[in-house]
């Protein structure tokens, strides 16, 4: 296997430095890292490996000779510079909800669809999912390969390292604020996340839904590969620094018994399964954060459905919710298409 020139645009952001982190513990084969970000951080200086590597302002031309090009900068900019870093030759991975529903563009998440990954010479864009979407559907895909998923009744409680650094920090300002009884500003979110559970993530639609809950719905069957499974999603953020938590509930078209749920989950890539109620042993933000994998338990039959089984299903967003799936991408496309 070669070694290739990789790029982090957005590099100083929360998920950026999770991206750096990931090539670096994973011994990804980079022959040269470039590091981009906006005017703001320019000149900053981020370790890999022990160098230091300056952060480089995001421009017109700046991915000449890059192989590899990790998106996680927001959409907008990636609407602007994918399709320029794609020309000049770069396979783009790419963290932003900007391109997922494009059918040009693969939707991965490599436990359940690495085989898509081949759509990369499409556009040179390969899509990484939204992390709720991407927690979900790892222990749904074994799940409905034995009993054929019909529907997905998914709440979730979403950690505010989701919306990025400036958002960990006002959660981490309001607490401060009201344990010493001082006034709360509210910025990132549109009402105090300290204390608090807010039912809104991302932009609500005409349908009611939020633009979160309906990535769930679309990226499911786009990376299932199967637009028969119904999903209605509930998404809340919650006072939690890292890691996603999410209750889901199935209705599956054969029976599939708890420990049937369990033996199948147990075998799959990147799943831990952690399910001992008599111990209170079940998975918590706080235990995934730093993880890499997706850790499921409070498995139990549903008792609203004929054939139905719910679950408690945790990960850590800012890896396997984005930079260690974007990781994972670039590993089966250096490794089966470079
Ligand atoms: O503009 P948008 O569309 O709203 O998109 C930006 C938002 O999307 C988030 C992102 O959070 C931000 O809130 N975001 C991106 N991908 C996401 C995903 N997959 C996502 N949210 C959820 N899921 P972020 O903080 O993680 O990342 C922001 C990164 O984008 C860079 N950026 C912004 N505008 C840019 C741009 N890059 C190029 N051109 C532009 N016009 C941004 O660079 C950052 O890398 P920056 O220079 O603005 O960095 C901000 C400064 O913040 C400090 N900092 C950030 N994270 C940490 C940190 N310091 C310490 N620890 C950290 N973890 C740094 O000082 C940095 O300089
Ligand atoms: O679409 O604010 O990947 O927690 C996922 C995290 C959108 C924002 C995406 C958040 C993002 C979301």
């Amino acid at each position: 296997m070669g070694e290739y020139v990789v790029a982090v645009a957005g590099a100083t952001g929360a998920v950026g430095r999770e991206m750096i982190k990931t090539l670096e513990q994973r011994n990804f084969p980079v022959k040269e890292l470039k590091l981009f970000a906006s005017v703001r951080s320019k000149g900053l200086e981020l370790k890999y490996k022990g160098d230091s590597v300056k952060v480089e302002v995001l421009e017109k031309g700046c991915f000449d000779g890059v192989e590899v090009a990790l998106f996680s900068c927001g959409g907008g900019r990636s609407l602007e510079y994918a399709p320029d870093a794609a020309a000049s030759g770069a396979v783009v991975i790419d963290n932003s909800s900007a391109w997922r529903m494009d059918p040009a563009v693969p939707l991965v998440v490599p436990e359940v669809n690495p085989y898509a990954v081949a759509g990369y010479k499409n556009k040179g864009i390969i899509a990484n999912p939204n992390c709720s979407t991407i927690q979900m559907v790892v222990p749904l895909k074994p799940i409905h390969d034995y009993a054929k998923i019909k529907r997905v009744i998914v709440a979730t409680y979403q950690a505010t390292s989701g919306a990025g650094k400036k958002a960990m920090d006002e959660l981490m300002n309001q607490t401060q604020s009201i344990l010493n009884f001082q006034p709360v500003e509210c910025n990132v979110f549109p009402h105090q996340i300290a204390f608090n559970c807010l039912p809104h993530i991302d932009v609500f639609q005409d349908n009611g839904y939020t633009k979160e809950e309906m990535k769930m719905y679309n990226e499911t069957r786009k990376i299932m590969g199967d637009d028969t499974i119904l999903v209605s999603a509930t998404t809340a953020r919650v006072p939690v620094f890292i890691g996603h938590s999410e209750s889901v509930t199935i209705e599956t078209e054969r029976e599939i018994t708890p420990e049937k749920a369990r033996e199948l989950l147990s075998s799959f890539p990147g799943v831990v399964v952690q399910d001992s109620p008599a111990d209170n042993a079940y998975p918590l933000a706080i235990e995934a954060a730093g993880k890499d994998d997706v850790y499921v338990g409070r498995i139990r039959k549903d008792l609203a459905f004929e054939h139905g089984l719910s679950m408690w299903v945790v990960a850590d967003n800012l890896r396997k919710g984005a930079a260690l799936n974007a990781v994972q991408i670039a590993e089966v496309l250096v490794k089966e298409y470079m």
